[in-house]
C-alpha cells in the first residue's frame, strides 16, 4: 500500500487506477462494478474458483454440477448460498435449477465476470467453513490469453483484477476435452505461464487439470498416459510443478428432443473436486475416514 495525497492506495481503487483513462464509459462501469464485487470477497474472506477453458468445453456444467453435488445430502456438508453479489446468487439458484431438472447450464456470454458466494459447512464439525466464491466467466473472453495466430495475448482488463490482486486466494481449475485436449496444449501451457509471469504468489499447487466430458471417453489409456501423450507441454508444467490432473462427468448426457440432458447424474466427479477444494484451501481431507470407519465398512 503507498501514499498518494495523503489518501491510502490500493489496487482496488478505481479512480487511482491508470487503465481508466483507456476505456469507454461501459467497460469503465463494468470494471468499477468488478472491483466492488472483489472488495465484497475480500471483506467476506472468499476464496475463488476460477475454471480456464475455452468455449463449450463444460466449465459451466462443471461449476452446475459441482454446486448442485453441495448443495445435497450427500457432500459431507450444509450450504448456504450468500446473496452478498446479487448477480452470482441468481446464478447459483439458475445452476442448481438447471441440473436438478436434468439439463445444462446454457451458454456464458463474453460479460464481466459473475462471483457467486456460497458457504460450505462440513458436517464434521471439527472441519472449518469453507467460503468459496466460484467465477463464471466465457470460454470466449478466457481464451483470449492466445492470440488467434497461437502468440500470447492478454484477458480483458476486470479478469486480470482477479489475477493482479495478490492477496485473493485463488484456485486454478484447467479444463479440457479428451477430444480437445491435444488442440488446447498450448493454450493450457501459455495460461500456467501467463500465470507464472504475472502473479508472484502463483504456485502450481493452485492448479488441476480436468478432462471433461469424460462419459464419453472410449479409449483405453489410463489419465496420466493420456495426459502425457496428448498434451506434452501442460503435462510438463503440470508434474514438474506439482499441479493436479482429473478426469470430469457430469452424468450420462444424451440429447433429448435437441437438448442436451442429463440421463444419470455423476456424484463421484464433483465429490474428488470438492475434495481437491476443500484440501486446496483449507488444508484438510474433508473425506477422510477415522480408523473406526474404515474399520466399520470394511465389516458391513
Ligand atoms: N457428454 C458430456 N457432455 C458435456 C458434459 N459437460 C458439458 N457437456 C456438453 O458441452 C456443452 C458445453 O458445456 P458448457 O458447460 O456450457 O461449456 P462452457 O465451457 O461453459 O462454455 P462457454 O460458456 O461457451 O464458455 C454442453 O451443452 C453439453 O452438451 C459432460 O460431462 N458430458
Ligand atoms: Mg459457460
Amino acid at each position: 500500500m503507498s501514499e498518494h495525497n495523503g489518501t491510502p492506495q490500493t489496487f482496488l481503487d478505481i479512480s487511482t487506477n491508470p487503465i481508466q483513462d483507456q476505456l469507454g464509459e461501459p467497460e469503465k462501469s463494468s470494471l468499477k462494478q468488478t472491483l466492488e464485487e472483489i472488495k465484497i470477497i475480500k471483506d467476506w474472506d472468499g476464496q475463488v474458483l476460477f475454471l480456464f477453458g475455452k468455449q463449450q468445453i463444460g466449465k459451466s456444467s462443471i461449476l452446475g454440477s459441482l454446486l448442485h453435488y453441495m448443495s445435497t445430502g450427500q457432500s459431507g456438508g450444509q450450504v448456504k448460498p450468500m446473496n452478498i453479489i446479487p448477480e452470482g446468487y441468481a446464478f447459483y439458484n439458475k445452476s442448481i435449477q438447471a441440473i436438478s431438472s436434468q439439463k445444462l447450464p446454457g451458454r456464458t456470454l463474453s460479460a464481466k465476470p459473475i462471483n457467486a458466494c456460497i458457504e460450505f459447512s462440513p458436517t464434521k464439525t471439527e472441519l472449518p467453513p469453507l467460503r468459496l466464491v466460484v467465477l463464471e466467466m466465457s470460454g470466449e473472453d478466457l481464451k483470449q490469453v492466445q492470440t488467434p495466430t497461437g502468440m500470447m495475448g492478454d484477458f480483458r482488463e476486470d479478469i486480470k483484477l482477479y489475477l493482479n490482486e495478490e492477496s485473493l486466494n485463488i484456485g486454478f481449475v484447467l479444463v479440457t476435452s479428451h477430444e480437445d485436449a491435444h488442440e488446447d496444449d498450448n493454450l493450457m501451457a501459455d495460461f500456467i505461464n501467463y500465470l507464472l509471469n504475472y502473479n508472484n504468489n502463483f504456485s502450481m499447487n493452485r492448479i488441476l487439470l480436468l478432462m471433461s466430458k469424460w462419459d464419453t471417453y472410449r479409449g483405453t489409456k489410463d489419465l496420466e498416459s493420456f495426459v502425457k501423450e496428448r498434451m506434452p507441454l501442460t503435462f510438463g508444467a503440470l508434474v514438474t510443478r506439482s499441479g493436479g490432473l482429473g478426469t470430469y462427468s457430469v452424468g450420462i448426457v444424451r440429447d433429448v428432443v435437441d437438448t442436451p440432458t442429463i440421463t444419470k447424474l455423476n456424484t463421484e466427479a464433483p465429490k474428488k473436486l470438492l475434495r481437491w477444494i476443500y484440501k486446496r484451501f483449507k488444508g484438510h481431507d474433508l473425506y477422510k475416514q477415522t480408523w473406526w470407519q474404515r474399520f466399520l465398512s470394511k465389516i458391513q
